[in-house]
């Protein structure tokens, strides 16, 4: 048994997320936390609320409500589609909690303390117009890297470049989108990266097996001469953790904030410390899982998200940990996504295209976006979502293929034998030819989803599925039944047992239909078939099952073209 460490990227406190966001790190987080949980491990698996910075000012502005109550909401929604997604964080916290204030100071104080912290006096655009200092993301222009025409002042998110406000070419204000803008003077800590670049880049080089997605961008970045170059750590903002030196102030620094890069990351940490204070738990219970001197050195840390946080994961946060000078757990493994397009397009938040997380509850299950999400991750490149490839998704495989039989078998069975599983018959070759088939797919399936490769698993699990569908076919308990009864009830006794089967393997994708599955079949063994052959006579001759409600209904064409309207973004 392991002890694995699961972070989701935390989403952003000023809105639902889309369906990519969901895709891009939520979801197959939770699909291995729930898989790795499945194999006996011990899991910690945490996200959280990002909710510092001038996003959440702005949007709790245009709300008009104080920020810290607009926070406090959103983080009640986002919680309440994150349950409704069926995601099992262990914990769910929020970046603005007194933990995270703590460590973050905590952090910088011990930066400071090994000579990483400059203070540096720098001009900072200042809008008129906006009565404020515009922070990176709201200053908007060219990108001096690729000439990008949108590119926000913290990074391009066309070609990834973190970049600094001032870089911009013909900049302009996000907020009014005024470019009557002046720079002023302003005094603020910066991170001196570019001192930890051996550092990380050793660090980097050796790590095995790493997505090619996560190790070109971090190696870009550390290798394109100024891509680690320092980065201020604070902002002239009224929301946010005030820059302190650990517990100390820090003289000069009064009134300001760090900037919410430097405490989100932070926030992976602190929300496993609210985990124990939530659980009534000391602190050595969450040092456990990231203080190598307690504990964490056998623990294996895995982080999800978009290829947009990769640098912050790869460079400035390990910057963070590595310059404390303190033993606390680096990342072994960095899960990054490509993203996932709507219809052959962007989904976008203004035009209303494409399709938010709560929106997607309201039109169709959990289950169903789960399994068209995970089984279409943008894993080796861009995915993109259709409702016609949703549509053949669902019908096809969870309605045709797993629906189906489960609905036949016990149809079956409780038409010819009653609700139990029947007794007479002995297994033949047919039986051990399926289950030396699904011994192969299974290794397979582990062993995509011990590398997360999400994608190429539910392939595994999907002909899984198909297996135990050509085996009934070609048995055809339906037609035996006429002339060898015997026969037909042990097909339906090992169908019975597939069916168990699937409803464990299917638990990290598709829970809700697991749980109403082992529910109908009347078991509470859900352990993982580390024995398949044991697995496949858990249940017994006389064991009592009642036939499930339609698992998966499918969608209809008519349907379909509804919900293609519907989101469209032109209604
Ligand atoms: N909140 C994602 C974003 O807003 C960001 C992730 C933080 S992970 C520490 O782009
Ligand atoms: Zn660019």
């Amino acid at each position: 048994m392991s002890r694995i460490l699961i972070t989701s990227a935390l989403p952003y406190i000023n809105g639902i997320k889309h369906l990519g966001n969901l895709v891009g790190s939520q979801l197959p987080s939770d699909a291995y936390a729930r898989f790795m949980r499945g194999r006996g491990h011990e899991v910690m698996f945490i996200c959280a609320t990002d909710e510092h910075g001038t996003p959440a000012e702005l949007a709790a502005a245009k709300a008009g409500v104080p920020v810290a109550k607009f926070c406090a909401d959103m983080w009640q929604v986002q919680k309440d589609i994150a349950d409704g997604f069926r995601l099992s964080f262990d914990y769910f916290g929020r970046s603005s909690s007194q933990r995270n204030r703590n460590l973050t100071q905590h952090f910088a104080g011990k930066l400071a303390d090994n000579g990483l912290i400059e203070e540096v006096s720098e001009k900072q655009v200042y809008s008129n117009a906006d009565r404020r200092y515009l922070p990176d993301r709201y200053i908007e222009g060219t990108c001096p890297n690729c000439g990008f025409e949108n590119a926000r002042g913290d990074q391009c998110e066309n070609c990834t470049k973190q970049l600094n406000p001032t870089d911009l070419i013909n900049a302009r204000s996000a907020i009014s989108g005024s470019t009557d803008l002046e720079v002023r003077e302003t005094k603020h800590l910066y991170l001196r990266q570019s001192a930890m670049r051996d550092d990380l880049d050793k660090w980097i080089d050796k790590q095995e097996g790493w997505p090619i997605l996560t190790t070109s961008i971090a190696k870009k970045w550390l290798h394109d001469g100024d891509g680690l170059r320092d980065r201020g750590i604070t902002r002239d903002l009224d929301w946010g953790v005030s820059v302190k030196r650990g517990t100390e102030d820090w003289p000069g620094m009064e009134g300001k904030v760090f900037y919410v890069w430097f405490d989100a990351p932070i926030e992976y940490i602190a929300a496993t410390a609210e985990w124990a204070d939530a659980n009534g738990l000391d602190d050595m219970a969450w040092e456990s899982w990231w203080r190598t001197d307690k504990g964490a050195e056998d623990v294996h840390y895995v982080q999800f998200m978009g290829k947009d946080n990769v640098p912050f994961h790869t460079l400035s946060f390990p910057a963070t940990i590595m310059g404390s000078g303190e033993p606390w757990k680096l990342v072994d493994f960095i899960k990054s996504y490509n993203w996932l397009t709507y219809e052959g397009g962007k989904f976008s938040t203004s035009q209303g295209r494409g399709i938010f997380m709560n929106q997607a509850l309201d039109v169709m299950p959990s289950d169903y976006w789960r399994w068209w999400l995970l089984s279409n991750a943008p894993e080796s490149s861009d995915s993109d979502f259709t409702w016609e490839s949703f549509q053949g998704g669902v019908n096809k495989d969870l309605a045709d293929v797993l629906g189906n039989f489960v609905s036949r078998v016990t149809k079956f069975c409780r038409s010819k034998f009653g609700e139990v599983v029947p007794e007479s018959g002995a297994y033949g070759e047919a039986e051990a030819a399926v289950t030396a088939e699904i011994a192969k797919r299974l290794k397979a399936y582990e062993k995509y989803m011990e590398a997360i490769e999400i994608r190429k698993a539910t392939a595994e699990l999907r002909a899984i599925w198909v297996a135990g569908n050509e085996y009934l076919q070609s048995a055809a308990p339906w037609s035996v039944y006429k002339t060898d009864p015997d026969a037909a009830a042990a097909v339906v006794r090992f169908a019975l047992n597939l069916i168990r089967l699937y409803a464990v393997l299917s638990s990290p994708f598709i829970p809700d239909a697991t749980a109403k599955i082992l529910d109908a079949m009347g078991v509470e063994d859900a352990g993982w078939p580390d024995d398949l052959d044991a697995a496949l006579s858990t249940l017994p001759a006389g064991h009592a099952f009642s036939v499930p409600d339609v698992l998966f209904a499918k969608i209809t064409d008519d349907r379909r073209v509804e919900l293609e309207e519907q989101f469209s973004g032109t209604a």
